[in-house]
């Protein structure tokens, strides 16, 4: 075991000047048990914490570090674009450049409008969404996670039929009946609630590929392409909320992989190469609805600012190199085949849900994890737990829940992956029972 007393020590400092001692909840470690890691630095696949200690990461700040940490092409466009300064409040060409590459990218948008995170881009996509067809109801899933806009803060109610209700203090519950949930992968339940709700309905939020479950495969079962069609027969948008899975698995995300044209698209995470930034965009008969153009209002003080926009403009110049996603795609199924492999050389129940570089290994007797309420049922947590902190000690960096995805970047080596298999033999050892 190696000395984590300085992260201790600054757990305990930040405990009382932070919520939790964190800045987002998830860090605090709450599901998974043990001390928070305070890093010092990062570089390609490595993170280091304020004890020495080093470890390849696998989270890659939830998603954003696609490139690896500190890319150095990135790093010189941050400083030399700092130096001339950080943020203008007024229109500058790098927004430009940054939208022409966005909607080069991403099939489905015309039209594009830069904020400062996810939960920004789907809380204006969701009032755009209202906006534009009259109506205040929408759809989202169990499981399904888009921030924390109050709207999307919202459980199934009982009975799956009924309104949401609020699944955090604070939200409203006449605001939360609005948010109408259903599994995914269960086509019958949505149809259930626009029966219900028919006309009332403005948009279905959906991750095309979840990974606030772990990762989730909505494709296969065709589930997708059914609420493509049903948003067409039912004149509601369909918003794919490609914060975490646009750019990473494909170019033009999840929409491009799978050839489905949402209306609505939100982005995050990648997009800002590690600096803050979201976007949200689309048709542009619906996107001329936000101000100034139309009556749907948004803003944003530090929206397109020089410094983040040129960080993600040199994030997706990378990304469009030739043979960038195909050597992405080799690094991860190798990795998820050998800790499959590890886990059935060790004896462990196991299955993969995987989709280029973001997977999850969930630990269940299951054939498949299909839904959200499927990690809970059938998932054994408390294992996940003992194995995250084993693999803590062996040097590799998981997301804290079985909840979440793993990231591999291009950072990630061939002696990465074969370390990350061995120490995943040696932790699932330590983690049994
Ligand atoms: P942010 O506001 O955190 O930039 O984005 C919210 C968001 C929206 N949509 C999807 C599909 C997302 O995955 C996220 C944020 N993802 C989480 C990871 N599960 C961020 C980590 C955290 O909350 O600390």
């Amino acid at each position: 075991m190696t000395s984590i007393s300085r992260s201790q020590h600054d757990f305990a400092q930040a405990g009382r000047l932070l919520p939790g001692g964190v800045n987002s909840p998830v860090r605090a470690f709450k599901s998974v048990g043990g001390t928070p890691r305070f890093f010092a630095s990062a570089s390609g696949s490595h993170v280091q914490d304020v004890d020495g200690n080093d470890y390849i990461d696998y989270v890659g700040s939830w998603g954003p570090m696609i490139l690896g940490h500190a890319q150095p092409e990135v790093v010189r466009a941050v400083q030399e674009t700092a130096a001339s300064g950080m943020s203008f409040g007024a229109p500058c060409e790098l927004e430009i450049t940054l939208a022409e590459m966005v909607i080069d990218m991403v099939p489905s948008i015309e039209v594009v409008r830069f904020v400062n995170s996810g939960t920004e881009a789907t809380m204006s996509a969701l009032r755009l969404a209202r906006g534009f067809t009259g109506r205040d109801k929408f759809i989202k899933f169990d499981g399904g996670y888009h921030g924390h806009g109050d709207g999307f803060l919202v459980k199934a109610g009982s009975g799956a039929a009924t309104f949401g209700e609020p699944d955090s203090a604070g939200v409203p519950a006449d605001y939360a009946k609005l948010t109408l949930t259903a599994p995914f992968n269960d086509i019958a339940a949505v149809e259930r609630l626009f029966a219900d709700n028919r006309g009332e309905i403005a948009a279905i939020f959906v991750e095309p590929v979840p990974g606030n479950s772990g990762v989730m495969d909505l494709y296969s079962s065709g589930f997708l392409q059914q609420l493509r069609a049903l948003c067409d027969r039912e004149g509601a948008l369909l918003v794919f909320d490609e914060v975490m899975c646009g750019f990473r698995v494909a170019p033009g995300g999840a929409q491009q992989r799978f050839g489905i044209t949402p209306d609505l698209t939100c982005l995050g995470k990648i997009i800002g190469g590690g600096l803050p930034v979201g976007a949200y965009g689309g048709r542009e008969e619906i996107m001329r609805h936000i101000s100034p153009d139309g009556p749907v209002y948004q803003a944003g003080t530090l929206s397109g600012n020089p410094l983040a926009m040129r960080a993600g403009i040199e994030t997706l110049k990378q990304l469009r190199q030739p043979g960038f996603y195909e050597a992405l795609e080799a690094k991860s199924a190798r990795l998820v085949e050998g800790l499959l492999d590890g886990c059935r050389a060790a004896g462990v129940p196991a299955v993969a849900n995987r989709f280029g570089s973001m997977f999850t290994i969930f630990f269940t007797g299951r054939d498949a994890i299909t839904c959200g309420s499927d990690v809970g049922n059938h998932c054994d947590l408390d294992f996940f737990g003992r194995y995250f902190n084993a693999m803590l000690d062996e040097g590799v960096y998981l997301a804290p829940s079985q909840y979440e995805a793993a990231f591999v970047s291009a950072a990630h080596s061939d002696a990465d992956i074969d370390a990350t298999i061995a120490a995943a033999g040696r932790a699932l050892a330590a983690a049994k029972p």
